[in-house]
């Protein structure tokens, strides 16, 4: 290749392998779950047919998962190669080229359960860092090329020429030391995980979903939520990884004994398990930041009576590894109900997304001032006393979760069969309980639902009611009633400050 235009070729690889290093790097400080070449080969092994997976088993064997990865990578080198010669002329297609591959690997990372918006930042970053070294070694080339075309043997072609390989030794370079950070970055999470993996908890028992809790209609969420399915809200842009032997929890502030925990501390305890639903402030009336599980952990009743909590003494400020803080009525966590600092969501240690080793679980309070996950520090005090992370900002300080309900089917704009229509969804009060549901079709009487059963208190309800529909367009409410005897309220409240209020109300048409 004496003259340019080869070149391009290498400049593509050279800052596309710069661009993928980058993505990976970045990937790993976030620590991302997945890093977007990896989803993308999940993404192959899942979409491919079975014949097919069963011939490249055959042909690599164990190795079928790496022929894969090289076979991506190879796919990888030679379309980088091509964008870049397309670059050559087009630049817009070879940044379009860049962004469709980009967004390939976003696909792939954004299709899995439970991913996290932050799966784009890599990405960006990815794409940045391709736009850059791409635009620098085309500078080169095209001087280089301009030279070649004037036709003169001059010490020209040598100057920029040289330059082109220096920036393309420069894009190597940062390409190597991206990948080099994102295999160490990433090797945090992956130390925990593994640790997760191994981790065996005495006491922690994984149950079958309970008789008779669904009413057994497509389009209710499943009554107990997986663990990847389970929302995730938090502060943090990467979870904090956290060994167990290096997690410890202190308990100061209004107490007569200081105590320090290491997790052999607090998993040597009674452990306690429970059905709990939990849920987000910032849920919408009929929204998904809801999510029910199994969780398994020490009672906080138990540990604060070792604490001693002293008189005036009446919230419990939890605070996270990353900084993130919560005020927690002392009194609902010195009660009978199940407040727990849990380690297992449905019979397994707790997914790093939401707070292993150690979160908090509080029955009837939202999230945000009670289920501190990465929890390391509690200091019994006064609300008079302290603020924290969300009340900082405007929300209340005593956050008990409102009753609430939600129609799940018919969903929003269905078009049904006229006649006989079943109808479902979920309520919940947690901590006081759903005593009774119903539904109200454009504005006429309400009718009671079936309620399916409930292990306690504490969990969603699944409702069920049949209801007679004609022809046209409806509009369907639900209204929920807890066992204190209070009716869901239908007056219409946004979540800030203290959770959203109003009835569910979804619109739907009937015809023959
Ligand atoms: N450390 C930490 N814990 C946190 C939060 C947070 O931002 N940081 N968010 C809280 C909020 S607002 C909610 S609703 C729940 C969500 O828990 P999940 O992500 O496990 O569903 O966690 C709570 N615990
Ligand atoms: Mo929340």
């Amino acid at each position: 290749m004496r003259t340019s235009r080869g070149w391009w070729l290498v400049a593509g690889v050279a800052a596309g392998a710069l661009g993928l290093a980058l993505s990976y790097a970045v990937a790993g400080l976030l620590h991302v779950r997945e890093s977007p070449v990896v989803a993308v080969a999940e993404g192959v092994i899942r979409l491919t047919p079975g014949p097919v997976a069963e011939w490249a088993i055959n042909v690599f064997g164990a190795a079928d998962k790496t022929a894969l990865l090289v076979g991506i990578f190879l796919v990888l080198t030679v379309l980088f190669a091509w964008i870049g010669r397309i670059a050559r002329r087009r630049w817009w297609l070879a940044v379009l080229a860049y962004v469709a591959l980009a967004l390939v690997g976003w696909l792939a990372v954004a299709v899995k359960p439970g991913a996290v918006g932050t799966g784009l930042l890599p990405l960006a970053a990815g794409l940045l860092g391709w736009l850059v070294a791409m635009a620098v070694l085309a500078e080169w080339l095209r001087r280089w090329e301009l030279v070649e075309a004037t036709d003169e043997p001059a010490t020209e072609p040598t100057h920029s020429r040289r330059w082109f390989f220096m920036s393309v030794g420069a894009t190597a370079a940062v390409a190597l030391g991206g990948w080099v950070l994102g295999r160490f970055a990433s090797s945090g999470r992956e130390r925990v995980e593994e640790t997760r993996r191994l981790l065996r908890l005495d006491g922690v028992t994984e149950p079958s979903v309970p008789q008779g809790v669904e009413v057994g209609v497509e389009g209710v969420r499943p009554w107990r939520t997986a663990a990847q399915d389970f929302y995730t809200i938090d502060t943090a842009i990467a979870p904090p990884t956290i060994e167990p032997q290096d997690w410890a929890l202190r308990i100061h502030g209004l107490v007569d004994h200081e105590l320090l925990l290491t997790y052999d501390d607090l998993i040597s305890r009674e452990i306690t398990e429970d059905w709990i639903t939990l849920n987000c402030v910032s849920n919408p009336v009929g929204g998904d930041l809801i999510g029910n599980a199994w969780w398994s952990g020490v009672r906080w009743a138990a540990i604060l009576a070792e604490a001693g909590p002293q008189d005036g003494a009446d919230a419990v400020l939890q605070k996270s590894e990353d900084g993130w803080t919560c005020g927690t009525p002392l009194a609902a966590l010195m009660d009978d109900r199940n407040a727990l600092l849990a380690v297992a969501m449905n019979g397994s240690p707790l997914p790093v997304e939401h707070g292993f080793p150690v979160r908090s679980i509080v029955p009837g309070l939202y999230g945000y001032v009670s289920a501190c996950k990465w929890v390391i520090d509690v200091e019994v005090t006064r609300f008079d006393d302290i603020t924290a992370y969300w009340t900082d900002k405007g929300w209340a300080e005593l956050g008990p979760v409102k009753m609430s309900s939600r129609i799940a089917v018919p969903g929003p704009g269905e078009d049904v069969k006229t006649g006989a229509l079943v109808v479902a969804g979920e309520a919940w009060a947690q901590h006081t309980g759903i005593a009774g549901v119903a539904v109200s079709l454009d504005g006429g009487p309400w009718t009671p639902a079936d309620l399916a059963r409930v292990p306690n208190d504490d969990t969603w309800v699944q409702w069920r009611v049949e209801i007679d529909v004609p022809a046209g367009d409806h509009e369907l409410r639900v209204r929920a009633s807890d066992k204190s005897g209070e009716i869901q309220t239908g007056v219409v409240r946004d979540v800030l400050p203290d959770g959203a209020t109003g009835w569910h109300t979804v619109s739907f048409s009937a015809s023959e």
